[in-house]
């Protein structure tokens, strides 16, 4: 396993368990977080014996957000010239499933991070944020966009308006999160859920991904048109077949990720 500046990675049967680490600057996302997470994402999704990913931070700070001291030089022709952060949409390019594991705080570039995941399990000390505006900035990396198809417009718009953050039981009832947890069993109960979905046929897993992400870019006629298709091409798989005769047979499927 690779060895990383600002990252940890450890193998949990089939779940890669990531782990920010900048705790000095509360994971706040720098250059070389986004080289070291894309690399491990790479490796991740390249090897057959993962299934799925949890992303964590710490307990304090799943990621404070961009980090303010690398920016705070820039001027508009550096920012725009190197398409700074672009490098995060390869990010959501990843085919498996990712999974937010969020403790603490979650604010501006890591709320963003934690919505380009599949889904964000948080534990209940958990808060999320999009303060840019404090900083006379905005989102950049997705946030405005994901945000509002996550929580609606009027919560999204009042976030990005005041920086006001969400605590875990808000973000729940909002629907930016699938479920709470207790702080104390977050990364345990995270592995068990990325364990449970890296134990399913892996091309299944990939196509609901694949389409439940559509949901978010297309509109709806597209959208369905879509599952529909991807839904037919599963019938060309070997494990369709295994997953179909198992359930009839009363017995687990054993799958052949083809
Ligand atoms: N960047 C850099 N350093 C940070 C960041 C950050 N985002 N957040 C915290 N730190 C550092 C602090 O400077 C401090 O360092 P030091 O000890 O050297 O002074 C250390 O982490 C600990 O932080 P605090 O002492 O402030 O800890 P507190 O517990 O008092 O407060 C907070 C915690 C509330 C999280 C506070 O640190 C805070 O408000 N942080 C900033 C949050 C924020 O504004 N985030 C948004 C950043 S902008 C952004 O994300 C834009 C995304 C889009 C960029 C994409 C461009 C294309």
């Amino acid at each position: 396993m690779a060895d990383y500046e600002t990252i940890t990675v450890e193998q949990r049967g089939r779940v890669t368990l990531i782990t920010l680490n900048r705790p000095k600057a509360l994971n706040a996302l720098n250059s070389q977080i986004l080289i070291d997470l894309l690399d491990a994402m790479a490796a991740f999704d390249a090897d057959k014996g993962q299934g799925c990913a949890v992303i964590t931070g710490s307990e304090k700070a799943f990621a404070a957000g961009a980090d303010i001291k690398e920016m705070q030089a820039q001027g508009f022709a550096e920012m725009y010239g190197s398409d700074f952060f672009a490098g995060w949409e390869q990010f959501t390019r990843t085919r498996k499933p990712v999974i937010a594991a969020v403790a603490g705080y979650a604010l501006g570039g890591g709320c963003e991070l934690a919505m380009m995941c599949d889904f964000i399990l948080a534990a209940d000390t958990a808060k999320f944020g999009q303060p840019e505006v404090k900083l006379a900035v905005t989102p950049g990396m997705g946030g405005s966009q994901r945000l509002t198809r996550a929580v609606g417009k009027a919560k999204a718009m009042e976030m990005c308006l005041t920086g006001r953050m969400m605590d875990a039981e808000e973000a729940e009832r909002a629907g930016l999160v699938s479920r709470i947890i207790p702080a104390a069993d977050l990364i345990e109960e995270a592995v068990k859920t990325a364990t449970t979905i890296a134990e399913m046929a892996p091309l299944a897993v990939m196509a609901n991904k694949e389409m439940v992400n559509a949901a978010f870019e297309t509109m709806l006629h597209q959208g369905v048109q879509f599952e529909r298709r991807l839904f037919h091409g599963l019938f060309g798989t070997e494990d369709q077949g295994e997953g179909m005769a198992a359930f009839v047979d009363k017995r687990p499927g054993n799958w052949k990720g083809r």
